[in-house]
């Protein structure tokens, strides 16, 4: 069995249920999230042998995250008790009209506030497979930027492959680092790197006129690079979202096809579904199987409410395979 290590925080996920209003809501479903766990998740859920790295306050609410780590199969022996408190954001779930909204309550988590010196890299990815890391963990905090590019130093030492999603969230990157000062070091020790069309300005600092540019570009600055994979959002609204990701590598292209979702339960955690799915894709099939699967897996969040992607391998596998253009209602 492949073993795959996560790293990134776990907020509360505070939402007003069905579509209703922050303003309208009395009550609040409670979940768990958090992206890169997210991904984990997905691939516990397959299979997969996962550890998840993060840090919990030590009291009820933190042992209560990661035993619902545990229940999706994700090993939590690396995850710290330590001071700061529980992360949380609120979630107003869109609908037609009206994008959804996300407020952050996460200013000083026991994860952004986590010593780096408390985590042991070597024995965290001694036998690991793959390394999933994304933008979100190096915006919290200098300790969380440390710390991402700590666990990359030894992975690159141990020969561990590495995934990266930019995972550029504006209203994050607010400890007085810019994404540009961080992420190009980041992405040195990077072998596959995921993004969505407008992360890579944003991440990289670079101006780009066109994605041909920015493929040349990408590869000619980080030597390590295998893949580029990109999400393209090909039309949007709240209530439907067509999608289709490609796979670059330096001299070939690997497009999945598109999906029309008209029906969205719940659109959160898609990019950390396709995340997982590439991963596993990449681990267990060729590039061109790899793509397809992991645009199946994001496009099948759309229909599960929560986080995280609960579907099975058997699941994903079909609709990857299906003939159909992709159309889901
Ligand atoms: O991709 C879904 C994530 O956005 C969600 O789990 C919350 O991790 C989260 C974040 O930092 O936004």
């Amino acid at each position: 069995m492949k073993k795959i290590v996560t790293l990134g925080e776990i907020m509360l996920r505070l939402s007003p249920p069905g579509n209703q209003r922050f303003f309208q809501s009395t009550s609040l479903d409670v979940e768990f999230g958090g992206s890169e766990a997210n991904v984990g998740a997905a691939l516990a859920y397959w299979g997969m042998d996962v550890a998840h790295v993060t840090a919990f306050p030590d009291h009820e609410l933190g042992r209560s995250a990661a035993g619902k780590l545990r229940n999706v199969g994700i090993d939590t022996r690396f995850v710290q008790f330590s001071s700061g408190r529980m992360g949380i954001y609120f979630l107003e779930q869109g609908a037609m009209q009206r994008s959804s909204q996300i407020i952050y309550d996460r200013v000083g988590s026991s994860f952004s506030l986590l010593d780096p010196k408390a985590l042991n890299w070597e024995e965290i990815l001694d036998g690991a497979d793959w390394f999933h890391w994304s933008g979100i963990t190096p915006a919290l905090s200098q300790n969380c930027a440390d710390i991402t590019l700590h666990a990359l130093e030894v992975a690159a030492q141990k020969g561990v492959k590495v995934s990266g999603d930019l995972n550029y969230r504006s209203n994050l990157w607010q400890f007085g680092k810019s994404p540009d000062e961080i992420m190009p070091r980041l992405m040195e020790l990077t072998d596959v790197m995921i993004a969505g069309s407008r992360d890579f300005k944003q991440c990289l600092g670079e101006d780009f006129k066109s994605f041909a540019e920015v493929r040349s570009m990408t590869f000619d600055r980080f030597d390590r690079l295998e893949y580029i994979v990109k999400t393209d959002r090909i039309s949007h609204s709240s209530s439907s979202n067509t999608l289709s990701a490609s796979l670059y590598a330096k001299k070939k292209t690997f497009s999945s096809r598109a999906y029309e979702l008209t029906h969205i339960v719940d659109r959160v955690g898609t990019g950390d579904a396709f995340a997982g799915g590439l991963i596993y894709g990449l681990l267990e099939m060729k590039p061109k199987d790899a793509i397809e699967f992991a645009m199946a897996a994001g496009a099948m969040k759309h229909s599960v409410p929560g986080d995280v992607l609960i579907c099975s391998l058997e699941e994903v596998l079909e609709l990857a395979k299906g003939e159909a253009t992709g159309k889901i209602k």
